[in-house]
């Protein structure tokens, strides 16, 4: 038993088998992120690899998603133990035309063990929907995932928005085609590569 079964049974698209695999290793005594990253995470890297090859397709990527996301829900509650008085209240979301949400889910969950009151838009966000659940639930921070680099304008639309009605939110942004330099060009607050980052940053910009 090791970290690779979980590996394995994600890009085998085992998603019965992966929880308990999950399960099994976190039982062994397995540190929780090793489990996301070399098991999980790394899983779907190496799908993604395939697909740019050629090797796979989209209904293969599909799969090994829904393998990746039986995973995730075990790890759920060991990384979202939130703290009784909420950090802040987040808003978070898939931008529009963009349906990936395995990376923003992560990043939400993460978020919520962190202690932030977290409201998930879930995926295919246009920019009046981020603005208006922001206002409506007193939210300080909107972030935005991408993983299309055609749906990464989308993020500087919704930034531009914030900006033209003068409200005082935060904005951060992450996604696996999303750079540091790209956040700064829109306007945006903050980025992050990878869901720990984000929780810092949350953080940082919370606190500013
Ligand atoms: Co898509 N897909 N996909 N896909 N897919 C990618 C993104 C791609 C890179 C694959 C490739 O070509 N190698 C490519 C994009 C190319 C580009 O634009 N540069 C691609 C493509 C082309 C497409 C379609 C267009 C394919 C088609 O139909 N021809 C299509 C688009 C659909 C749409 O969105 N409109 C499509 C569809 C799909 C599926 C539906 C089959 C499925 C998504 C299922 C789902 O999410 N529910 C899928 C998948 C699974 C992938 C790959 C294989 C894996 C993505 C993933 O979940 N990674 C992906 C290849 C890859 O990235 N390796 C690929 C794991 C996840 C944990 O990482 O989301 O990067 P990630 O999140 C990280 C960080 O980026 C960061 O934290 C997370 C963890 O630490 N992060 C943030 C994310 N959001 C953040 C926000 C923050 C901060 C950090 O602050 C707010």
């Amino acid at each position: 038993m090791a970290v690779q079964d979980v590996f394995r049974a994600v890009v085998d698209f085992e998603d019965e088998k992966v929880p308990e695999l999950v399960r099994a290793e976190l039982d062994g005594g397995t540190p929780v992120e090793t489990v996301l990253n070399e098991g999980l995470i790394a899983a779907m890297d190496f799908v993604g690899k395939k697909f740019s090859e050629g090797e796979m397709f989209v209904p293969e990527m599909l799969m090994a998603a829904q393998a990746m996301k039986a995973g995730l829900e075990v790890l759920r509650p060991l990384l979202a133990q939130a703290e009784a008085q909420p950090k802040g209240t987040v808003v978070i979301g898939t931008v529009q035309g963009d349906l990936h949400d395995i990376g923003k889910n992560l990043v939400a969950m993460m978020l919520e063990g962190a202690g932030f009151r977290v409201v998930d838009l879930g995926v295919d966000v246009a920019p009046s929907r981020f603005l208006q659940a922001a206002q409506e639930n007193g939210a300080q921070i909107v972030c935005m995932s991408a993983l299309l680099t055609t749906t990464m304008p989308r993020m500087g639309e919704t930034v531009s928005a914030i900006r033209e009605q003068g409200l005082p939110l935060k904005t951060m942004v992450g996604g696996a085609p999303v750079t540091e330099e790209f956040a700064r060009r829109i306007g945006a607050d903050g980025y992050s590569e990878d869901a720990p980052g984000a929780v810092e940053l949350a953080r940082r910009l919370v606190a500013a």
